[in-house]
């Protein structure tokens, strides 16, 4: 890391103990970015760096919610709003149990440069809550988003900040907290949450768009090889939103799909994942993997393991961060890997990073590869503002071209800045030269 960065690191790590994974994002972040400063030594005298480590509001709440025993239970609800400078706060919402302060503020941290990344007008924020989702009825999810929203709206708005979904939160939890947000509120304020059901206000694409902008993303990375999807053998992590639509797209492409999982395991399918059994058992049911591999013949299913224990060409990360080592990085370029793109926020470990890079194999940083989905976000909030709804071909169609656009984007700044192929450097320092750009223009704020 470059020594003028390094005081600054460890001031944000002192000022944020125990929070790891926002350290692991920042560190990330500052390694990029020895270069830029040579070059813009007006972004140290106006203490960026220092500014846009310390988010500019952080919310933290209390969510009481009765199960439908009648028992009460108490969840802590989050939502960082962490930098305005290209738009309002734009980020999705996780609950799981494992969210707390540290995971909260490494999304949010990362969401500012992706963000940058699309081109569209939004900053970067992030939420959740530490609430289980797992094993509740629809009739407690909605009283638990109920509960949410009623300290949350006070926070948010379609110029303010603009939640979505993320782990644990979907159409089913956008549907209760957008209609906690009206019956509050009384304004029907189309823009204040993205991933809204397509009747009322959605946008065609928006649940695809994550997993399909991963695809693309790594089409585009195969390409400067003279490479493309076509008879790749890929690896999929994760079996929710992002991985169903990324293994869909990929297998459009002419991929076999061989591996996806969940939390318990994973099913390995050498005649490819069939997406619409998949997509039943886990968006329908709610079931587990096992499921799958009960109903599909040919399909094993492998309980605990990794998935990353079987090869292929393609691997895309879509579950959750540091599901991937150093130790599992090394064994799928043993076995033939040539390109990795994360459809998850900071999947592959720091460690895993380095043996991919040392490799010389593709990989596509989450930041640049996942941002599809907060992209098809912005043209939801754009569809919202102008009261009109696209059609399917053209929502894709633009989806397609931000990820093109990010892809060369990152390129050519990896490029410039002495680092061909490097697409880590690429995002880092493409996201965050725009963003210092407009907190320097806007003065001290
Ligand atoms: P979902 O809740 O739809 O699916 C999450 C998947 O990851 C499930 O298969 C889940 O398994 C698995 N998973 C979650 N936590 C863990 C864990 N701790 N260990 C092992 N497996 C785990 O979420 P999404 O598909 O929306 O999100 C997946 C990733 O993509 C996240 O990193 C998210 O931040 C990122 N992302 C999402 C976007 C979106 O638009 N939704 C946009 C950009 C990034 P199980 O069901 O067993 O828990
Ligand atoms: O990590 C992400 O980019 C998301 N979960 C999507 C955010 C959004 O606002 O659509």
């Amino acid at each position: 890391m470059d020594s003028r960065l390094e005081g600054i690191r460890d001031t944000v790590l002192a000022r944020n103990p125990g929070e790891k994974e926002f350290h692991q994002a920042v560190i990330e972040v500052f390694e990029s970015l020895g270069p830029v400063h040579d070059r813009h030594p007006e972004f140290l005298e106006g203490a960026v760096l220092e500014r846009l480590c310390e988010p500019e509001r952080q919310i933290i709440f209390r969510v009481p919610w009765t199960d439908d025993a009648g028992r009460v239970h108490v969840n802590r609800g989050f939502r960082v709003e962490f930098n305005s400078a290209l738009g309002p706060y734009k980020g999705g919402l996780r609950f799981h149990p494992s969210v707390y302060l540290g995971i909260v503020k490494f999304l949010g941290f990362e969401q500012i440069f992706k963000n940058a990344l699309t081109g569209m007008p939004i900053g970067g924020g992030k939420g959740g809550s530490d609430f289980d989702p797992r094993g509740r009825t629809d009739a407690e999810i909605m009283r638990f988003c109920q509960s949410f929203m009623t300290e949350l709206y006070r926070h948010i708005g379609e110029y303010t900040d603009v939640p979505a979904g993320d782990i644990g939160v979907g159409g089913r939890e956008i549907g209760y907290l957008f209609g906690q947000y009206k019956r509050i509120t009384n304004r029907y304020e189309s823009g204040v949450l993205t991933g809204k059901g397509i009747s009322w206000g959605g946008s065609l694409v928006r649940p695809e768009a994550t997993g399909y902008g991963t695809v693309i993303f790594a089409q585009e990375m195969l390409k400067t090889r003279g490479q493309s999807f076509d008879g790749q053998r890929v690896v999929v992590s994760g079996s929710g939103n992002v991985a169903i639509h990324a293994i869909a797209k990929a297998q459009s492409l002419g991929a076999t799909v061989v591996a996806c999982s969940d939390s318990a395991g994973y099913v390995v399918d050498e005649a490819g994942i069939d997406v619409e059994l998949l997509r039943h058992i886990k968006e329908v049911e709610r079931g587990r993997l096992t499921e799958y591999a009960a109903r599909r013949g040919g399909a094993t299913h492998v309980t605990g393991g990794s998935v990353w224990d079987v090869n292929g060409t393609v691997a895309l990360p879509c579950a959750t961060q540091n599901e991937l080592d150093g130790d599992a990085a090394a064994k799928l370029v043993s076995n033939g890997l040539i390109a990795v793109a994360e459809g998850a926020n900071m999947p592959s470990t720091r460690e895993a990073v380095s043996v991919f890079h040392e490799a010389g194999i593709l990989f596509g940083p989450g930041k640049a590869a996942n941002a599809g989905g907060v992209a098809t976000s912005a043209l939801e909030m754009q569809q919202n503002a102008s009261r009109d709804s696209w059609t399917f071909e053209h929502t894709e169609q633009r989806l397609t071209e931000i990820m093109v656009g990010i892809h060369d984007r990152c390129a050519a700044t990896a490029d410039e800045y002495g680092a061909p192929g490097n697409y880590v450097v690429g995002a880092n320092i493409g996201g965050f030269v725009k963003v210092a750009d407009a907190m320097l223009a806007q003065g001290l704020i």
